[in-house]
């Protein structure tokens, strides 16, 4: 079993090398898998802006952003359903959330060089008292975690391929983001970059 790390942030526990290299290799299949039935899209913000990373999900719920708002929906935006959560990654959730309550919605993050995700609170689910549980592949990303209001004072951590990390309680609304990625320190992925995948309880 992987070492806890003392995050010092009350509710905000990080497990490093929960997944071991082979696990590693096996996950980055499993989400390919899911990139192929859902591909990866560049969702724009309300405010226009194009995203950086490239996302798409797994589960009953998926999250979308587009110029009408962020949401949970059923359907990718090209219209297919979202593939079901696999079971190696519902697996991981159920040993390291703490709830006993299945999750509805995998989102997955892909990060290319050079991007970032500004800071953000995770607010859009129906119910924000369930955890939040993010897995990271591939290049390591430095995590910075805030208050629960814009502006306050922040710290960061770097998450490294492997790690497993759960936000619950008086961290699940703080706000956070990844400053950068290291891009091409991990060879996880032959095309370089990083997986970030979260867990929700969405719907
Ligand atoms: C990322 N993670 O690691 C972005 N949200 O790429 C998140 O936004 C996040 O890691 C909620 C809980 C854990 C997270
Ligand atoms: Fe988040």
């Amino acid at each position: 079993m992987a070492t806890q790390l003392q995050t010092g942030v009350e509710g905000l526990r990080l497990w490093k090398g929960w997944l071991t290299p082979d696990a590693q290799a096996q996950m980055v299949e499993t989400v390919r898998t899911i990139v192929r039935q859902a591909p990866l899209t560049r969702h724009v913000t309300p405010g226009g802006k194009r995203m950086g990373v490239r996302m798409t999900c797994a589960g009953a719920l998926g999250w979308v952003s587009d110029r009408t708002g962020y949401r949970y929906q059923a359907h990718h935006p090209a219209g297919m359903a979202w593939p079901p959560i696999p079971e190696p990654i519902q697996e991981i959730w159920r040993q390291a959330s703490g709830v006993s309550r299945a999750p509805d919605c995998c989102l997955v993050n892909f990060y290319g060089e050079g991007v970032k995700m500004g800071l953000h609170q995770d607010s859009d689910e129906a119910d924000l008292s369930w955890p939040v549980l993010s897995i990271s592949l591939g290049d390591p990303a430095l995590f910075r975690i805030g208050g629960t209001e814009r502006g306050g004072k922040t710290q960061s951590l770097w998450l490294e391929s492997g790690d497993v990390l759960v936000m619950s309680g008086p961290a699940r609304l703080r706000y956070h983001g990844i400053d950068r990625i290291r891009f091409g320190a991990s060879t996880l992925l032959s095309e370089g970059g990083r997986v970030n995948l979260t867990l929700r309880v969405a719907g």
